[in-house]
């Protein structure tokens, strides 16, 4: 490291040193302190296995066999799909192409929305490195798989300590050959708040760059102002703008009178106007009827030129009645997710879909022995994070009335634990959907949802409801989510804000009505780049630089944890949530061809500082590592 140091200095790279060099330039003597990948493997294995892994209760670690996988030759080629298309026929082809097919198509979530609706986000790329090779050759008919964006990629960092681009990197390698898409959340990337122009656009050409090719892209409070950067750049990378209008309330119940057919009709148009490609109904509740569904379908076809791309939640149970509906009316694709992936909260199932549409005109496009036997896959891998399961257990029809997001009901009911409200959690429910009629009936998707939860939470704390909040409010603070909110730091919603709310929340504080990226400071990428090399004291990517200006403290967390654990992601899951037990033995391919054996042997006694030994096998050889003990 000495060496290296010194001809990878500045001063010796240019030529500006002399005989005083090594005396005056004690930097050379930062050694970056290098434990070796087995080392830092064996820290985490060492400290999973005796502290356990957050969210998961610990207990001896379960018997979990291997996820069963197709059988089916993997040295064939990899048949051509839509991705194909697009680069052949370019994004204007890529419509026409959709528009001339009789089938419906779909859109597979699995790897995004499935889990996150499902399994809190928490699904490893190991688990999709492993069937990844599969879906190529057996969903080689599927419009897109939806597999980044949304909370994966915040969750990839803070929770699973992996890099999300590389997940996208690598399934781009093992699948070329269908479109990839994410979730963006206009100007809230894949954040909770608005972010500068210029980081907007230069995260979209990353992500087109690494292997994102539709872009589906909303505005939490349907405010197209809020989408307009996003669609530009998305349009200058030539990629595929899918423009979402979010479904909220209900077209056929005239006392709602905020969101009717005209209302998304207008927005389509205008969406149209603004260069989508492909027009997405984003049903993330799942409030969309079946009736419904066959209306607005049909109208936005009139009003439209643009393919329907139609995105719902099964947490009703009447996802795949909307489904057909829809279908009738002309949709053009669907979200779906694989059998054991899906249902409640999560998308209808492909695989029941499927079943569903046979004998009509219009077929669902999809090898149903393929989504079985991917299906069977899932069943296995959906035990491994059994902990992060919501406890739904049927169809929750209460949904239309409380119209809260798929991903939202079990992070809201943590909340509501955490603070103490887990026996009022009926109160707390009623409550939002109070906020979301005091606020002025709003969209409710992450993150306007996550202002909606809040504010239920607070006005149940404090024994508020919506006839004291106007007298009693003016002498509280309520929470800095809700305040940003009717500043405006979200956008605008239509109509404008409640005003009298509005005093009562901002008291002295100003609101905006422009476009908050208009406001925000540009990222200096350059300098940004520099102040973290020093900080991390080696290299960063654009990707790292990224991620850091949208998540700073968790992509520090995140550097940190790989600092002293290195990359954890190579790991099987079970071993990743639940460590080792005593006796067992695991390989693990850090690369290609380079495969560790790790055995744990014994676990010390505690020791006086409140740290333990751990004492592993590692490849025959005998080592320990000293973790604190935190039980
Ligand atoms: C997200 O923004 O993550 C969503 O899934 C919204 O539905
Ligand atoms: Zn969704």
């Amino acid at each position: 490291p000495f060496l290296e140091n010194v001809v990878l200095h500045e001063k010796f790279i240019t030529g500006e040193f002399d005989t005083s060099f090594i005396d005056s330039t004690p930097e050379l003597f930062n050694f970056p302190v290098r434990k070796d990948r087995g080392t830092k493997l064996l820290n985490y294995i060492g400290n999973v296995t005796l502290n356990g892994f957050p969210g998961v209760e610990k207990k001896a670690k379960p018997i979990l066999v291997q996820p069963n996988k197709p059988k089916i030759d993997l040295n064939t080629e990899i048949p051509a799909g839509t991705k194909q298309i697009l680069d052949a026929r370019g994004a204007d082809g890529l419509v026409d192409w959709i528009k001339e097919q009789q089938d419906v198509l779909l859109t597979d979530t699995t790897f995004r929305d499935a889990h996150q609706s499902l399994l809190a986000t928490r699904v490893r790329s190991q688990d999709m490195f492993q069937i990844a090779d599969y879906n190529a050759r057996m969903l080689n008919d599927f419009f897109s798989f939806e597999l980044w964006g949304g909370a994966t990629f915040d969750v990839a960092y803070r929770f699973l300590k992996e890099n999300p681009w590389a997940r996208l990197e690598k399934l781009r390698e093992q699948m070329p050959n269908v479109l990839f898409q994410m979730l963006l959340r206009g100007a809230n990337a894949v954040g909770y708040t608005n972010y500068p122009d210029n980081l907007i656009r230069e995260f979209i050409k990353e992500s087109a760059q690494t292997g994102i090719d539709v872009f589906r892209i909303f505005d939490s409070l349907n405010w197209i102002k809020g989408m307009e950067v996003a669609i530009d750049e998305v349009r200058q990378t030539r990629k595929i703008a899918e423009a979402a209008i979010c479904y909220t309330g209900d077209i056929l119940d005239d006392s709602r009178g905020k969101y009717t057919v005209q209302y998304y009709k207008d927005m389509a148009k205008a969406l149209e106007a603004s260069g989508a490609h492909i027009l997405a109904i984003k049903d993330m509740a799942g409030l969309l009827k079946p009736e419904a569904a066959y209306r607005l379908v049909s109208e936005l076809k009139e009003a439209t030129n643009l393919p329907i791309h139609l995105h719902t939640h099964d947490t009703s149970g009447n996802g795949i009645y909307t489904y057909a509906k829809a279908i009738e009316a002309g949709v053009d694709i669907i979200d779906t997710a694989l059998g054991a992936m899906s249902g409640l909260t999560s998308q209808p199932s492909a695989n029941s879909l499927y079943y569903a549409m046979k004998g009509n005109k219009r077929q669902v496009r999809a090898n149903i022995e393929a989504l079985e036997q991917l299906s069977y896959y899932w069943e296995d891998v959906r035990k491994f994070y059994s902990d992060f399961e919501s406890g739904m257990k049927s169809p929750h029809s209460e949904i239309y009335v409380h119209e809260m997001p798929g991903g939202q009901y079990s992070n809201l009911q943590q909340q509501a634990k955490a603070v103490g409200l887990g026996d009022r959690w009926d109160e707390v429910k009623k409550m939002y959907s109070t906020v979301n009629m005091l606020f002025g009936d709003i969209v409710k998707v992450t993150p306007s949802s996550k202002v909606v939860g809040d504010m239920a939470l607070f006005m149940v704390q404090n024994d508020l409801n919506e006839e004291n909040i106007y007298t009693r409010g003016i002498n509280i603070d309520f929470p800095d989510s809700v305040v940003e909110l009717f500043q405006g730091y979200l956008g605008q919603i239509p109509g404008g804000f409640p005003k009298e709310l509005q005093k009562v929340i901002l008291k002295k504080r100003e609101a905006i009505t422009v476009r908050p990226g208009e406001l925000l400071e540009p990222v200096n990428f350059k300098k940004l780049e520099e102040t973290l090399k020093e900080k991390f004291g080696r290299p960063v990517s654009n990707q790292d630089v990224l991620a850091y200006a949208l998540y700073p403290k968790v992509f520090e967390e995140y550097m940190q944890a790989t600092e002293s654990f290195g990359d954890i992601s190579v790991l099987d899951t079970p071993t990743f949530l639940y460590g080792l037990k005593l006796g067992e033995e695991i390989e693990v391919e850090i690369e290609k061809g380079k495969t560790l054996i790790v055995k744990l042997v014994s676990i010390g006694e505690p020791q006086h500082d409140g740290t333990r030994v751990i004492y592993f096998e590692f490849n025959g050889q005998s080592r320990e590592v000293v973790i604190q003990d935190l039980t």
